[in-house]
């Protein structure tokens, strides 16, 4: 099985006979990649109100979420079935959630790297 990094291809011919060309194909490159980005959650401490600042309970009904995410990837944040595209700055990501109503979401975090490997985190 072929490990995670860059490859080279190159083609040679061979006639009936046995005969190699002399020259090889240009290198044809590509990378793979079978490892699932990096990414965290967390509801802004600012925004959970009440008796802890972290235990994700609050009466704010406008959230905003971040997190981080390796580089290159994309996140999608998601509060049950609502998805929503968060802005990345320098790894960082964060995004500010439309008016709630009253209800308890389970929030999710999906990274997204080029390769299409994905990273999901609660
Ligand atoms: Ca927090
Ligand atoms: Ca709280």
């Amino acid at each position: 099985m072929l490990s995670d990094r860059s490859y080279q291809l190159v083609i040679r011919a061979k006639d009936r006979f046995g005969n190699w060309t002399n020259t090889s194909s240009n290198p044809f490159s590509w990378t793979l990649d079978t490892t699932a980005p990096t990414a965290s959650l967390d509801l802004v401490d600012s925004l959970d109100t009440g008796r802890s600042a972290t235990d994700n309970l609050t009466r704010k009904r406008a959230l905003q979420f971040q997190g981080t995410v390796g580089a290159g990837a994309h996140v999608q944040l998601w509060l049950n079935n609502l998805q929503l595209n968060p802005t990345i700055t320098n790894g960082t990501w964060q995004i500010t959630t439309p008016t709630l109503t009253s209800d308890t979401y389970q929030v999710k975090a999906v990274a997204t790297d080029v390769a299409g490997n994905t990273q999901e985190v609660v």
